[in-house]
C-alpha cells in the first residue's frame, strides 16, 4: 500500500483540525495576503453593520506601526474592517488620500486619521479612554510618555545598532554603548510605578514600545549576538515581556521570531552572525496552536500548492514537462504536515513515514525536502497564522523534513 493511501485527506483533515481551534480568518480569493484574521469583537456587531473603523494597513503584517493599532483596537474590543495596502505599489486612490502616503491610517466613523500615535490618541477620544490612567496626574505623565516614545530617539539609536554596518569593531562597541543606554532609560522608566507596565496598568506607553522591543529582542540575537530577554542588566524590560505575554490581544497580533529574522535578512539585507533562538517549545506543542497551524494549512492548501510549484523550484524536477506528479508529491508532504500537526505527539516520526513505494522514489523524496523547507521559511506570521501557530508550524515541517530520508 502507498503511504498516499494512508495519509488522511484534506477534508478530514481540515474537520479535526477545525475542531481543536477557535481561531478563524476568512480567504481572500486571488488576493494578498489570501486570508485575513477576524477580528475577536467583530461578533459584537449586528448583521451587516459596516464597523466604526476601517484600518488601512500593510499586506504583509510586517509594519510596527500598523501593529501598533491592531493592538489598541483588539485590547479595547472595537469591531474594524481592514483595507490592505501593497506597499511596494501603493495605489492613488491611497497616495491621494494619505498626506505622509505611509501606513497605518485609519477611517474612523468616516474620518481619516494617520500616524500610529494620533491614531492611537483618536481611538482613546472616540472608544472611552481604556488604556489612558483615569487619574489626571498620572494621565498627563501617560500622555507625555507616549510623546517621548516617538521623540526620545529611542528608535533611530536601537535600530542602528541593529541594521547599521560599522567599519570596525570601535563603531560596533560605540553603537551597542548608545543601544544600552536607551534601553537603561526604558528601565528606570519602568521603574516608577510598581507593577510591570509603564504606568500603574497597560496602556498606549506598552503599546508604542512592544512592536519595536519585540523586533529587537528577537533580532539581536541571530544579527548582533546580543541579548534582551534573560538579560541581568534589564529586569524590568524582562518583567515587561513576561506581562505583555500574558495578554490575548497580544498574541493575536505578535510575528514570531522567525518571521522578524527573514524579514530583517530579506528587507534590509542584513547578515546573520549568531543562530536562530530555539523556536519556543510551549507554542510549538500546544494543541491550540498546532490546531491552528493545521487548519490554516488545510483551508489554505490551494494558494500554498500554487505558490509551492511557481516559487520553491520543484518544478525543475519535473520529467518532460509533466507536472502533475511533482504537484502530488508537494500535496502528499503538505498532508503529512498537517496530519503530524493534529496527530503528532513532539517525538520524532518514526523513520521513513513517507516509506513505501514512495520512498523509493527519490524525487518524491526531493520534493518533499523542498516542500517542507520552502513552507517553514515562507509563513509569515501574523498574516498567515498568529506567532504561537507559525512556531507549532515551523517545528512539525523541521520533524517531518527529518524524516524524509
Ligand atoms: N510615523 C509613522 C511611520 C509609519 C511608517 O513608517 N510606515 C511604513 C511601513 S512600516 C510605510 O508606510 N512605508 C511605506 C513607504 O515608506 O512608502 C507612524 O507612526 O504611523
Amino acid at each position: 500500500m502507498s503511504i498516499q493511501d494512508t495519509v488522511s485527506s484534506w477534508e478530514q483533515l481540515f474537520e479535526i483540525a477545525q475542531k481543536n481551534t477557535s481561531a478563524r480568518r476568512v480567504r481572500r480569493p486571488g488576493q494578498s495576503p489570501s486570508t485575513e484574521p477576524i477580528p475577536s469583537s467583530l461578533h459584537k456587531l449586528p448583521p451587516d453593520t459596516t464597523p466604526p473603523v476601517l484600518l488601512y494597513r500593510d499586506t504583509n503584517s510586517w509594519c510596527p506601526f500598523c501593529e501598533r493599532v491592531w493592538f489598541a483596537l483588539e485590547e479595547k474590543e472595537i469591531p474594524f474592517a481592514t483595507e490592505f495596502i501593497d506597499l511596494s505599489n501603493k495605489p492613488k486612490w491611497y497616495t491621494d488620500l494619505v498626506p505622509t502616503t505611509l501606513v497605518p491610517a485609519v477611517k474612523i466613523e468616516g474620518q481619516l486619521v494617520y500616524e500610529s500615535k494620533d491614531i492611537l490618541l483618536a481611538l482613546e477620544e472616540k472608544f472611552g479612554t481604556t488604556l489612558l490612567p483615569d487619574d489626571p496626574e498620572e494621565n498627563a505623565i501617560a500622555r507625555q510618555l507616549v510623546e517621548d516614545a516617538e521623540t526620545n530617539g529611542f528608535r533611530e539609536v536601537v535600530y542602528k545598532f541593529l541594521r547599521a554596518t560599522p567599519a570596525d569593531a570601535d563603531e560596533l562597541a560605540n553603537l551597542q554603548a548608545a543601544f544600552e543606554a536607551k534601553l537603561d532609560e526604558l528601565e528606570q522608566t519602568l521603574g516608577k510605578y510598581p507593577g510591570p507596565y509603564f504606568v500603574s496598568n497597560f496602556s498606549l506607553v506598552d503599546i508604542m514600545y512592544s512592536p519595536h522591543l519585540d523586533r529587537l529582542a528577537a533580532n539581536l540575537p541571530v544579527y548582533r549576538g546580543y541579548h534582551l530577554k534573560g538579560n541581568e542588566r534589564f529586569p524590568r524590560i524582562n518583567a515587561w515581556f513576561e506581562a505583555l505575554n500574558q495578554r490575548p490581544a497580544y498574541h493575536r497580533v505578535k510575528s514570531d521570531n522567525i518571521t522578524n529574522n527573514l524579514l530583517l535578512r530579506r528587507r534590509w539585507g542584513v547578515e546573520p552572525i549568531g543562530n536562530p533562538l530555539p523556536l519556543n517549545s510551549v507554542d510549538s506543542q500546544s494543541i491550540e496552536y498546532r490546531a491552528e497551524a493545521a487548519e490554516r494549512l488545510s483551508d489554505n492548501r490551494e494558494v500554498a500548492i500554487g505558490d509551492i510549484l511557481k516559487n520553491s523550484g520543484v518544478q525543475a524536477l519535473a520529467k518532460d514537462g509533466d507536472i502533475s506528479a511533482i504537484q502530488e508529491a508537494v500535496d502528499l508532504h503538505l498532508r503529512l504536515l498537517a496530519d503530524y500537526l493534529i496527530n503528532g505527539n513532539g517525538a520524532p516520526l518514526p523513520g521513513g513515514r513517507t516509506g513505501g513505494k514512495d520512498s523509493t522514489d527519490p524525487i518524491v523524496a526531493a520534493v518533499g525536502a523542498i516542500t517542507l523547507a520552502y513552507v517553514r521559511n515562507r509563513i509569515c506570521a501574523p498574516r498567515d497564522m498568529s506567532a504561537g501557530a507559525a512556531t507549532a508550524f515551523r517545528a512539525a515541517a523541521d520533524k517531518v523534513l527529518a524524516s524524509v530520508y
